[in-house]
């Protein structure tokens, strides 16, 4: 290793400049936030997925066009991710196998079911919540692709909270069994979204250096509390109960104190073992099969003009 290139990637990211993907960096960092990247747009590819199940049963038009331009939103912060990571030098064909082949992770939230339409408006909420919580510090992330992709993210992400709230406020301005319905689906839905912070830091084995190389701005347990904090008075809004009889302020600490997550069912799901991790996989590699027309028509197309034809 060169010891001017590696002084130039200290100072950069000591004075709070982004790494650009011409400068040299460690092969460390390379890998990390290739893993990271990855993991991430692969989660919006699957994250499709469980809210896709309702487009053709959305119970309006109003409400079937925006669950159709969220989803949409969601592959187009996949196919931006997967451009982020190119930059890195990764090969997008080989992400989507990594994928495909459970090779490469993607968040755990995707791997429960959407049982009712409540299901939608939690998952805006919950789990588009949790994840404006995990990255808007992202968008000052040290490698300058990624942080530029998370601001326009974080945008929509902002749009689908927001959507997932109103269809809540609207179902529990509604009938008994709607406000039922909203309930259950908050109580599936609550702890699932704490386990997407991660592993408590003590256990997380990435956070340590990705905090020093300036990836990451907070671990996973102060991301986890900010969002816990955030919830509690929109619950109380909503007029819901989050389902932990733990739950509650701690004047001392400034925050809401609350009950252990499940970690054996996060490892459990991590590992391929959740509710549809294996559904949510199949689906994608149909996907991917029934689209290799596509790909070869497009290669094909791309060849013909390069051989200099008009057409
Ligand atoms: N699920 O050492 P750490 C969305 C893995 S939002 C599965 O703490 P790190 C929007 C981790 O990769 C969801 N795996 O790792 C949307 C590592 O694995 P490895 C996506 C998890 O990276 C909404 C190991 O455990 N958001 O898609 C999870 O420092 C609605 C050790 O963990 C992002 O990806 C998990 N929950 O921190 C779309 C945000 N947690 O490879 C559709 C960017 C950890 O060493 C609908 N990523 N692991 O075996 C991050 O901020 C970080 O990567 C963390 C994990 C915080 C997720």
């Amino acid at each position: 290793s060169d010891p001017d290139l590696e002084g130039q990637f200290e100072s950069t990211i000591a004075r709070d400049q982004r790494i650009e993907p011409r400068d040299w960096v460690p092969a460390d960092y390379r890998k990390t936030m290739i893993r990271m990247i990855a993991q991430h747009a692969h989660s919006e590819i699957i994250g499709m997925q469980p809210e896709g199940n309702w487009i053709t049963r959305a119970p309006s038009l109003r409400r079937k066009a925006i669950l159709l331009a969220k989803v949409q939103d969601e592959a187009g912060h996949g196919l931006y991710l997967y451009s982020a990571a190119e930059t890195l030098g990764a090969d997008r064909t080989e992400l989507t196998e990594n994928l495909i082949e459970g090779k490469q992770k993607y968040s755990s939230i995707f791997n429960y079911p959407t049982l009712t339409f409540a299901d939608v408006g939690v998952i805006g909420w919950l789990v588009d919540g949790a994840a404006i919580c995990n990255q808007v510090p992202l968008c000052r992330s040290s490698y300058g692709p990624y942080a530029r992709a998370m601001i326009r993210i974080c945008k929509e992400e902002s749009f689908h909270q927001r959507q997932g709230y109103e269809l809540l406020l609207t179902m529990m301005k509604g009938t008994p069994a709607q406000r039922k319905m909203v309930q259950e689906a908050t109580d599936r839905w609550w702890w699932p979204s704490l386990m997407m912070f991660g592993p408590p830091d003590a256990d997380s084995s990435h956070t340590a250096q990705s905090m020093a190389w300036k990836i990451k701005r907070h671990t996973n347990d102060e991301l986890r509390q900010r969002f816990v904090d955030m919830s509690v008075p929109q619950a109380e809004a909503l007029g819901v109960t989050l389902p932990d009889p733990e739950l509650k302020w701690n004047a001392e600490r400034g925050h809401h104190d609350f009950g252990e997550i499940d970690w054996s069912e996060f490892k459990a799901v991590v590992s391929g073992n959740g509710p549809c991790n294996a559904q949510r996989t199949a689906h994608r590699k149909k996907a991917h099969e029934q689209g290799a027309w596509v790909r070869e028509a497009a290669a094909a197309y791309a060849a013909k003009r390069a051989g200099g034809d008009d057409d």
